[in-house]
């Protein structure tokens, strides 16, 4: 089963993202406190797993514990298959020095990844698509590249659920073809 990662800074709403794709409220733990998911939680979609990863980036962090931070992430990454990275960012601001290192750490490491834009409830209707693209030109990317989601409101949910569905179909179909070439041998 793929293996798809949830990343961003803390509070950036990944177990909330996760909660709403199984339409479940309490399934991955959620927290006002920011930096709550201290290690990487797996959820077990069925098709796909979903790896809820600790977030980075918040200030009242020990040095200990920023250190911990990245050998968790080092242990997973070089551990865990992993078939793509949804990395998360809040719609209202732009990305931060430490978002813009994870993008970057894809792009070093040839990773597939897409790049959600969370909590779109908080914007006007009319302010979301504009901002995409703000944030998108802040990351190299396109505009089509980000998708804006609610955890709160459902917004986007079938635009992401359509994404992760192409990336278990290219999983599978790469898994189909490695399997034949195994045969082969
Ligand atoms: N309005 C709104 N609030 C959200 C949304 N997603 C998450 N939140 C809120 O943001 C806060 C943090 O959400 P979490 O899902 O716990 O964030 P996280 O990224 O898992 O945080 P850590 O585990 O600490 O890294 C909670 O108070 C959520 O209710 C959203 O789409 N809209
Ligand atoms: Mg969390």
């Amino acid at each position: 089963m793929p293996i798809i990662a949830i990343c961003g800074k803390s509070n950036v709403g990944k177990s909330s993202l996760i909660n709403m794709l199984a339409n479940r409220k309490k399934l991955a733990r959620t927290s006002v406190t920011p930096g709550r998911t201290r290690l990487v939680n797996y959820f077990d979609f069925g098709s796909f797993i979903l790896a809820d990863l600790p977030g980075y980036g918040f200030a009242k962090v020990s040095k200990q514990e920023k250190l911990e931070w990245g050998k968790i992430m080092e242990q997973f990454f070089q551990e865990t298959k992993v078939a793509h990275c949804i990395s998360l960012v809040d719609v209202r601001h732009n990305p931060t020095a430490d978002d813009v290192d994870m993008i970057n750490y894809f792009h070093t490491y040839a990773f597939p990844f897409t790049v959600v834009a969370t909590k779109c409830d908080k914007l006007g209707k009319s302010k979301i698509k504009p901002q995409l693209k703000v944030i998108a030109n802040y990351l190299t990317l396109t505009e089509g590249d980000i998708i804006g989601v609610s955890s709160e409101n459902g917004y986007g949910k079938d635009n992401l659920l359509n994404k992760l569905e192409h990336i278990i179909t290219v999983f599978n179909e790469q898994n189909l073809d490695n399997e034949n070439k195994t045969d082969d041998e």
